[in-house]
């Protein structure tokens, strides 16, 4: 694994309990952790599990006894270590979004195709595809539960930056992260919606706005990538972005990624309105998924809760008794399970680098629209 932060963390979970959870075809060894500083990398590696560490990626990806590279890097990392881990001939795990530009994100694309040739997967980090109530939610339209889908309403709403006082982070320069509010969340909002309808988005007209212009340094770089330097640092990225959307059918998406959301910690939430029901979730409530049914009697109509944690329910098997919740972790794990399966059948898992492409298509057109007054734009 390449990258220690946040994600390091919830990839680590994840590694070290899919095999404990499922019966994998392959027992993944977690063999190395890769950081630019050693200390701060040995440090991790004891305390998530990992064997060995090292400062040099480019080595890493070289030796024999690794089969897997898993990217939890910032953006503008991505591109370079993914397209020299497949060309080394790993299989290869990357977090969202899957680039900084289109272009880099099409370099990667093309070598995940290459690599395919000789069976070598790839895979993209959009890990809430795995809450198992969102997985739910796929299947149910796939089974026709709502019929032909009208309209779809997604969006991602934090505050942990709502204080204007809130420290910079990489997160906040569009050098390190390619765009803010709309690649670092609503593009899990775009996947999420490409995924739960099976349609892709084929024109956008948006706005991109960036209303804290300038954020502290902090002493010490924390949290959630606190940038360390003197004085106040320019936010280069957006922090709120709205959109509108067309799908594949013609059918409009409302969309909103925003940091401002007073008292919304992590609010993905999609809401799916069909012409025979309607589903929704919010990854705050992340075990309940709600459908109305739109063909019940008149009289009985009204949203159903329904509790997403039976045993028949998607990666449920692996956990506990019926009725038991599962939470934030288990998506990575989710995520170890189908990557590991699928490259030992020899499958294409999902999303692979071709579906980031699409996601990152999006994000550049909504930046585009953006740019010409939020007019209706091709992805
Ligand atoms: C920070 O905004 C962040 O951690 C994102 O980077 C993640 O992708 C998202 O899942 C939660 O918020």
């Amino acid at each position: 694994m390449i990258g220690h932060g946040f994600m390091g963390a919830a990839h680590s979970v994840g590694w070290r309990q899919a095999p404990a959870a499922f019966p994998l075809p392959a027992q993944p060894v977690m063999t190395a952790l890769v950081g630019r500083d050693r200390e701060t990398t040995a440090a991790a590696a004891d305390r998530w599990g990992w064997q060995e560490t090292s400062t040099d990626w480019r080595e890493t990806i070289a030796r024999d006894d690794i089969d897997i590279v898993d990217i939890v890097t910032p953006g503008d990392t991505h591109a370079e270590i993914a397209v020299a881990a497949l060309a080394a001939g790993k299989h290869v795990l990357c977090e969202k979004p899957l680039a900084n530009t289109v272009a880099e994100a099409e370099q990667m694309a093309d070598a995940a195709t290459r690599a395919a040739r000789s069976g070598i997967r790839s895979m993209v980090g959009f890990t809430y595809r795995r809450v198992p109530a969102a997985t739910l939610m796929r299947d149910m339209v796939a089974d026709g539960r709502i019929g032909a889908v009208r309209q779809v309403r997604a969006g991602y709403r934090q505050d942990w930056l709502a204080d204007a006082e809130a420290p910079m982070t990489w997160r906040l320069d569009k050098d390190r992260a390619g765009s803010g509010s709309l690649g670092d969340i609503g593009a899990h909002a775009i996947d999420m919606c490409q995924f739960v309808t099976g349609q892709s988005l084929t024109s956008v007209s948006g706005v991109l706005e960036t209303i804290v212009k300038e954020r502290p340094l902090l002493a010490a770089s924390v949290g959630l990538g606190g940038t360390a330097g003197a004085g106040r640092g320019t936010v280069t990225v957006d922090d709120v972005a709205l959109f509108n959307a067309r799908l594949e059918s013609g059918a409009l998406a409302s969309f909103e990624a925003t940091r401002f959301a007073t008292g919304r910690k992590n609010a993905l939430e999609i809401e799916i309105s069909g012409d025979r029901g309607a589903l929704y979730w919010n990854l705050e409530d992340m075990n309940a998924l709600q459908f109305y049914d739109a063909t019940a009697d008149a009289g009985e109509q009204g949203f159903t809760r329904i509790l997403v944690t039976e045993p028949q329910h998607p990666y449920l098997s692996g956990w506990w008794p019926a009725g038991h919740m599962l939470g934030y972790e288990h998506g990575f794990s989710h995520q170890v399970k189908d990557f590991v399966e699928a490259i030992a059948v020899g499958a294409q898992p999902s999303p692979s680098f071709d579906e980031g492409l699409r996601v990152q298509r999006v994000l550049d057109a909504v930046a585009r629209s953006s740019a010409e007054g939020s007019a209706w734009t091709e992805v």
